[in-house]
């Protein structure tokens, strides 16, 4: 494999000097960008363009040739694993992502198995192969999975909800169904995510996206203690590197301790708390991915820029162990311009705090 040209992103995450902040966007690849929708046009719909590894590539890549970007993800999506269990993943135009045969019981659970990366899942792990050769070494490629909880709610809610009710139902009511399935998650995404480093990803993020919908002691019992059980059974050293594992749950700036204690590289930052407090409750012991509001990037440059200054100067003078994004996916009607003044001002503004 190609030596790395740009490792910035890589470094960042182990907390090791670099020269400016290391850069990316969630939802980087996607339906802000018009090259993007003509790609999906020609695959046909989301699921096709996930499965053609030529594709997958190809929009993976897009965002990297209009901005300096220093990683790349994987375009796939959380809810391959379900699909690959049998639940019968479908998009309807509008509404999200839906499942034909949720869970709704025990039985249910006791029925679905852990798929087989380099079975059910080949066409990902086709994806990531196809995009380590086309990136040829420039920047790092990010692999990821959704956390088990976060892809609990949708296999039990059948598609995307806003209240949770039926997942919260089967947690008070019936705990170990949900542990149950929680437990062959955590063994499914360990598989993928270690099968998604062999194929060529060089870091892996665990999207916890809804993890911040429980009390505090839910989260450590549903969310956290899978995620705890995932980094321990990551390959966390490959090709010679170590591969950093970062951790995102959504709305979980008051877990930060208790996330740091699992034994993960970094933690993923929303918008709703300050950098600099979270910087200051983890201290040396992670490194921090984040934190700007998306919604920043329908402002002017100016607006954008003072946003991007104020981040830096909270992270502080430390230097290292900051990988700039938005705390949550790009929206789609952001103009894409918009999302150029931001890389930009990332690397520019940060030069003066890696001397
Ligand atoms: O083209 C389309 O219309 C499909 C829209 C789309 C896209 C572009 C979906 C359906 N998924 C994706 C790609 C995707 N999903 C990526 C690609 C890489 C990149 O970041 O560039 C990633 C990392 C994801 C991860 C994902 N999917 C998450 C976790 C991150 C997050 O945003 O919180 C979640 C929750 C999903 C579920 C999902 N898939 C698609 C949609 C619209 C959703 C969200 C539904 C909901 O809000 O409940």
């Amino acid at each position: 494999m190609s030596e790395l040209k740009n490792d910035c992103y890589l470094r960042a995450l182990l907390k090791q000097p670099v020269d400016c902040t290391p850069v990316w966007m969630m939802r980087q690849a996607g339906r802000y960008l018009p090259e993007y929708r003509a790609t999906r046009g020609v695959a046909g719909d989301f699921m096709s363009l996930c499965k053609n590894a030529e594709l997958a590539s190809e929009v993976t890549l897009q965002p990297l040739k209009r901005f300096p970007l220093d990683a790349a993800i994987l375009f796939s999506d959380i809810l391959t694993i379900p699909d690959a269990m049998g639940l019968g993943l479908y998009f309807e135009a509008g509404e999200g992502p839906k499942f034909s045969h949720p869970i709704t019981c025990k039985a249910d659970v006791e029925r679905i198995g852990i798929p087989d990366p380099e079975g059910e899942l080949q066409y990902v792990m086709n994806a990531v192969r196809q995009i380590r050769h086309d990136l040829q070494g420039e920047v790092p490629l990010i692999g990821f999975s959704g956390s088990p909880w976060t892809l609990a709610t949708y296999m039990v809610e059948g598609g995307s909800s806003k209240a949770f009710t039926k997942i919260k139902k089967m947690m008070y009511a019936e705990p170990q169904t949900l542990h149950l399935l929680l437990d062959k998650l955590a063994d499914s995404v360990i598989e993928y995510l270690n099968a998604q480093i062999k194929a060529g990803a060089q870091a892996v993020m665990v999207f916890d996206t809804w993890g911040g919908v429980l009390t505090p002691r839910d989260y450590n019992e549903f969310s956290l203690r899978y995620m705890h059980k995932i980094v321990d059974g990551l390959i966390r050293e490959n090709d010679g590197r170590r591969v950093p594992v970062t951790l995102f749950t959504k709305n979980g700036g008051m877990w930060l301790e208790q996330i740091a204690a699992t034994g993960c590289d970094a933690i993923g930052l929303d918008w709703t708390i300050d950098i600099s407090d979270a910087k200051r409750r983890v201290g040396d012991k992670v490194a921090l991915q984040g934190n700007m509001d998306p919604s920043v990037l329908y402002a002017q440059p100016e607006r954008i820029r003072q946003e991007v200054a104020t981040i830096l100067e909270g992270f502080g003078d430390t230097g290292t162990g900051h990988v700039f994004n938005l705390g949550h996916g790009i929206h789609l009607d952001v103009p894409p311009e918009n999302a150029g003044v931001f890389v930009d001002a990332v690397h520019e503004l940060s030069k003066p705090y890696h001397k």
